[in-house]
């Protein structure tokens, strides 16, 4: 709008006010107001959701104010921005992490509390946007959080999946799957812009042609859809609110009865409909490519709207198109969003008349890529023909690529075995697209997520990439965001730390390293262990309620908490748990220290290993927490549904992080981080970010086991033979006959048969090999547990060398030495 006065109201300080130095009253009245002229409703007819959604309302008008401000700095300095474009997101709830970054936590129970509201269950009437599988997901959101506390000019792009991540229940000891109807109760959050949308054509043909001997490429599809903007305001710390746009697949034009006669009428709502199945659904794989043509769709669909977007707001500056690449980066969230390439190269060239060097050029400097896995299932490739199909102008572009590209590569006299690894295009086989490749050659930068893991994808995955353009490589170690995972959901522990050093912590989390001095103060230590015990007492209500098993609040928390996966291990947990029960049977059970054993995690509805891992879960804890002569000392949990609204629940009770997945698999991992930033003792392996927290937080304080990388490698290359392993241990004979003997399954003696014959005979990520290995380092931890000023010293001392595993952190590196950005705090 061009209107002055209004103008001018946002310019004053003014549209600040209200998100500056709020008090209880605001909130009082702001929040009534919601309710009865917002919602239109009375105190005697409103239900819990119309509270929350109310009092939701009234903080996001804070949260939208503080994106107005930042916004208008961001123009003002003409600055550069980012685009992080990720197919997933896993915000957790906003409510809380909103209240704390506002730092109306206080005032608003206060405000609540004259009302006879209680915080805190309103905080749990909040359903959160399971938009991600898991970490990957997780850490875009993170990242959000970070960018907007540092002042990083930028949009987070996604998808508005109708239904996230499904729900997951126990049936019968198994998974099931439901829909996840998170919009049921409507999203007070997001903002939907129905003019910010963008038109993204699928399938037909392309036609070319010449003029003044210039190629000119017409795509004529066969459908188009099109994608709506919803916006949801993600606010930093003390500061800045940026906007996570998602898309949402519309049909083109709604049906129009003027033009459709009745017989077509039925058509264009089917036209509709079909449209609209587009960002209907998130696939559930986890590291597992689905290869179906639907998703294949979504992630061109909102690539597309993104570019298209972004085009938009930098011509909309005035700027010309050329300096798109100085003005604009953007993030490519692993290879999900990688046809972002061909597709930003016909922007230019068909719909801009730019001509191929000059867009390709452009194209190169403007993508930054991410890679979260080295596992040869997750990498993602797509099929020529499904291209071609879905996206033939893409194909066409994708060749042209990369027949240039290995035209660069001939020319430094690489050989033609060389060239047919390093080619975008698979062809042996049915021809494929390798989407890593296109993004590697399609990026300024690449890099991976952990020390470890840009080691590895520089030595195995993309080792031909990385001698080429060895400048190309980088690392950024994951982080997480420890406001929400430490502040929010561990006020205990966070109002102790507080009370002893401050809060500056909570701006910069390397502050927390004060507590060093206090590792060794008895009275610290004391309030310490209180705080952890009292978090234990939460979780242990919150699985009594869910599964009904009860937990003793004093036994030791071992938790297992991520996506179940053979590459992370859960069965070695298991193997370990029998282990105990075996002894214990035997009557050797000294030494074993009083433990509960608690899961979490969803299994790919498709995923036969890991669902029958579950099964197995839960069959052993039916076993183990019902037999008279465990007598309560060993206890297994399995809590449904995990999220980021039930893990943070879980990292603040937990005494001991397993993160054991086979070295060289996890490509960092983040639950490991949210773990010791919460005190709990990390057991693990060699892998991923595991490496840099067991630097940072000393090897005296952190539970070490198992095979390196090379010590994997080596094995493997000399044939590992898990029967050796079998038949040479008899303690772990005994378990895994276990397995097989029926008494894990009322009798049933085949039931976990897969996982035993997988196990002795396969066993690709060396749970036998391990299995000694894990025990004994288990044993040092039952022994370490049962000296409490040992035990609380290291838990003080793992939190307290936690800082860099902050996004923040994260972020910084990635604007320093990738972006090459400004950060500007407000
Ligand atoms: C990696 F490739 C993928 C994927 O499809 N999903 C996913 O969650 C995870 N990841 C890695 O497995 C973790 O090690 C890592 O910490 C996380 O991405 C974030 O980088």
């Amino acid at each position: 709008t061009q209107n002055r006065k209004i103008e001018s109201f946002f310019s004053s300080r003014e549209a600040a006010e209200g998100t500056l130095d709020i008090s209880k009253e605001d909130i009082k009245d702001a929040f009534l107001k919601k309710l009865f002229y917002g919602l239109g409703r009375i105190p005697a007819v409103a239900t819990k959701n119309d509270l929350y959604t109310a009092l939701a309302l009234t903080i996001r008008d804070k949260v939208f104010g503080r994106y107005v401000r930042s916004l208008e700095q961001f123009a003002e300095k003409d600055a550069r921005a980012i685009g992080y474009l990720s197919a997933e997101y896993l915000p957790g709830p906003h409510l809380g992490n909103n209240l704390l970054n506002l730092e109306i936590m206080d005032e608003t129970r206060e405000a609540l509390a004259e009302l006879d509201l209680d915080l805190k269950e309103l905080l749990e009437q909040e359903v959160e946007p399971g938009l991600g599988n898991g970490g990957l997901g997780r850490l875009a959101s993170c990242y959000l959080d970070s960018m907007a506390t540092l002042g990083v000019p930028s949009i987070g792009y996604g998808i508005r999946y109708e239904f996230g991540i499904f729900n997951q229940s126990i049936k019968d000891g198994w998974q099931a799957e439901a829909t996840d109807k998170w919009l049921h109760f409507g999203n007070p959050w997001e903002v939907v812009r129905p003019e910010i949308a963008f038109e993204v054509k699928f399938g037909g043909h392309t036609e070319h042609s010449y003029e003044n001997d210039k190629l000119h490429v017409k795509w004529i599809p066969n459908t188009e859809v099109k994608g709506v903007a919803y916006d949801t305001a993600i606010l930093g710390y003390q500061s800045n609110a940026i906007i996570m746009r998602l898309w949402s697949a519309e049909a083109v034009e709604s049906f129009d009865f003027s033009v459709y006669n009745v017989g077509d009428y039925y058509k264009a709502v089917e036209k509709k409909m079909r449209s609209e199945n587009l960002t209907k659904v998130l696939y559930p794989n986890d590291e597992n490519l689905s290869g179906k043509e639907l998703r294949l769709k979504q992630q061109y669909f909102f690539v597309s709207c993104s570019l298209q977007d972004i085009i938009r707001l930098h011509l909309l500056q005035g700027r010309k198109l050329e300096d798109l690449h100085e003005k604009f980066t953007l993030q490519l969230n692993d290879t999900h969003p990688s046809i972002a390439v061909p597709e930003l190269m016909r922007l230019l060239v068909d719909e801009h008349a730019m001509e191929w060097d000059e867009a390709w050029e452009k194209t190169r400097n403007t993508f930054a890529y991410t890679n979260h896995t080295l596992l040869p299932e997750a990498l993602e490739k797509w099929s020529v023909s499904l291209l071609g199909k879905i996206l033939p102008r893409h194909l066409e572009i994708i060749y042209e690529i990369n027949r240039r590209f290995l035209d660069d590569l001939r020319n430094l006299k690489y050989n033609g075995e060389q060239i047919a690894r390093m080619s975008l295009i698979e062809d042996w086989g049915e021809p494929a697209i390798r989407m890593a490749h296109l993004a590697t050659v399609g990026s300024y930068k690449v890099n991976g997520v952990s020390e470890l893991h840009s080691r590895l994808l520089q030595k195995q995955v993309l080792h031909d990439f990385a001698q080429l353009w060895p400048e190309k490589f980088t690392n950024v170690t994951n982080g997480v965001s420890y406001r929400r995972f430490l502040a929010v959901s561990n006020p205990a522990l966070a109002d102790l730390i507080t009370k002893k050093i401050g809060n500056q912590w909570l701006q910069n989390l390397n502050g927390i390293k004060e507590l060093e001095n206090l590792a060794l103060d008895p009275d610290f230590q004391k309030e310490w262990i209180a705080v952890k015990l009292q978090n234990k007492k939460h979780l242990a209500n919150h699985i009594k309620e869910r599964t009904g098993i009860e937990i003793e609040p004093s036994m030791l928390f071992d938790i297992h908490v991520k996506r179940i996966h053979e590459y992370k291990r859960q069965h070695l947990k298991v193997l370990h748990i029998l282990s105990l029960y075996l002894r214990i049977q035997a009557g050797k059970g000294d030494g074993i220290s009083p433990t509960a054993f608690i899961f979490g995690g969803k299994a790919a509805p498709g995923y036969f290993m890991a669902k029958r891992i579950i099964k197995l879960i839960t069959s052993v804890g039916d076993l183990v927490n019902n037999d008279p002569q465990v007598n309560g000392k060993l206890k297994v949990a399995f809590l449904p549904n995990f999220s980021v609204k039930q893990a943070q629940k879980v990292y603040p009770a937990a005494d001991l992080s397993e993160q054991i997945s086979m070295a060289g698999k996890e490509a960092s991992g983040t639950g490991n981080m949210k773990f010791a930033l919460n005190g709990a003792l990390t057991v693990g392996t060699l892998d991923g970010a595991n490496v840099e927290i067991r630097e940072e937080v000393g090897e005296e304080n952190f539970f070490l086991f198992g095979l390196t990388t090379d010590g994997v490698q080596e094995a493997k290359k000399q044939g590992y033979r898990p029967y050796n392993y079998y038949e040479e241990n008899d303690h772990l004979k005994e378990i895994l006959d276990f397995l097989v003997s029926g008494k894990l399954a009322k009798g049933d003696k085949e039931l976990f048969r897969p996982i035993y014959d997988n196990l002795i005979h396969q066993d690709p990520y060396l749970v036998l090999k391990d299995f000694q290995s894990y025990i004994d380092c288990q044993n040092k931890i039952h022994t370490a547990w049962r000296d409490p000023e040992r035990w609380v010293k290291m838990s003080i001392l793992n939190v307290a060398h936690i800082g860099k595993f902050s996004s923040d952190r994260s972020i910084k590196d990635y604007s320093d030495n990738i972006w090459e950005l400004e950060v500007m705090k407000v």
